[in-house]
């Protein structure tokens, strides 16, 4: 079969990705494109490392992923496939529009890419079945780098306006592409938790990125496996004492607590990632490990956050 002139991303079958390690520095996204599966209406071109900015008008078999990082630098993008081609974008991913927002790609064979990523940004990458005959592949997306790589099954980037998470306690916006907590009053707690919208994991990761405005007594938490309001683990964001309390919570006692020093600076972007492997609960802030926590009691739910005496906000969650 011939190749595609462009090429590019496959499609979609965002099943099924295998076992992974635990704030690993790398993941690993498989699958196959079927025919009948998800195509896009036309193909970015593409000069590695990037797209051209042109299209060919051919429809492909595509499945995307979307992830996030939480340490900048470089990381490598990979497919074995002969017959593949890959994009990675900056943002959003327009089925319609393909070369929107791309940030490299390459049809190169075997793909082999490094691209600049940084914590903060939700980013996808895309795969095509980069021919004429589009009768389908397996692939193999390897994503390895400095940091953290969280592939979101579930997503939430805060960005239409309405809180659709269960407000535990006000107050809860969405501004500016964030999900901002305001305390109602000095003494309360703002509480949102995604159990809402969330059906709940246990062993899985999650990704965000949050800042406190900090201040004398002020609180900020982030909330992980949260169950109901007697069930959950908390990771405390003390910024005045710059520390990080991680504690789970079962029957409303808290049966586990570790605590670490970690400086934590007002108004200031911090990349969270906390994970549960079956064994142990681990945290990781800006892609430093600072506590793992073993458990007898594994921990189910959904994610949230939490402010006392501080205005917290969260660029986005990512779970899987
Ligand atoms: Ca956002
Ligand atoms: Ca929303
Ligand atoms: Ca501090």
């Amino acid at each position: 079969m011939k190749r595609l002139l462009a090429s590019f991303v496959m499609t979609s079958v965002v099943l099924a990705l295998g076992a992974r390690a635990v704030l690993a520095g790398s993941v690993n996204l498989s699958g196959s494109l079927t025919p009948g599966g998800a195509q896009l209406p036309q193909v970015a071109i593409i000069t590695t490392p990037n797209c051209t900015g042109a299209y060919t008008a051919f429809s492909v078999l595509y499945a995307v992923y979307s992830f996030t990082v939480d340490v900048g630098g470089p990381y490598k993008f990979t497919e074995p496939a002969a017959d593949t081609a890959l994009y990675v974008y900056d943002g959003a991913f327009d089925p319609n529009l393909p070369a929107d927002n791309c940030l490299a790609a390459t049809n190169t064979n075997p793909l082999d890419i490094d691209v600049t990523l940084a914590p903060g940004t939700v980013y996808r990458v895309a795969v095509i079945d980069d021919t004429f005959a589009q009768a389908g592949l397996a692939y193999d997306i390897g994503i390895s780098g400095p940091g953290n790589i969280v592939d979101c099954a579930f997503l939430d980037e805060f960005a239409d306006g309405l809180v659709d998470w269960l407000v535990v306690k006000p107050d809860a916006t969405e501004t500016a592409g964030s999900l901002v907590l305001t305390p109602a009053t000095n003494r309360s707690r703002a509480e949102v938790v995604a159990t809402s919208i969330h059906p709940g994991c246990s062993e899985c990761s999650m990704s965000s990125v949050v800042q406190t405005s900090g201040g004398n007594r002020s609180k900020v938490w982030v909330l992980g496996w949260y169950a109901d309001k007697k069930n959950y683990v908390e990771l405390l964001l003390d910024e005045r004492n710059d520390a990080v309390v991680l504690k789970q919570k079962v029957r409303g006692r808290t049966v586990r607590k570790e605590k670490a020093s970690l400086t934590i600076d007002p108004s200031t972007a911090y990349a969270v990632v906390m994970g549960f492997d079956g064994a142990q609960i681990s945290v990781s802030i800006d892609g430093a490990p600072l506590i793992a926590m073993s458990t007898t009691r594994p921990p189910t739910g959904a994610p949230g956050f939490r402010a006392k005496k501080a205005t917290a906000s969260a660029e986005y969650v990512c779970v899987n």
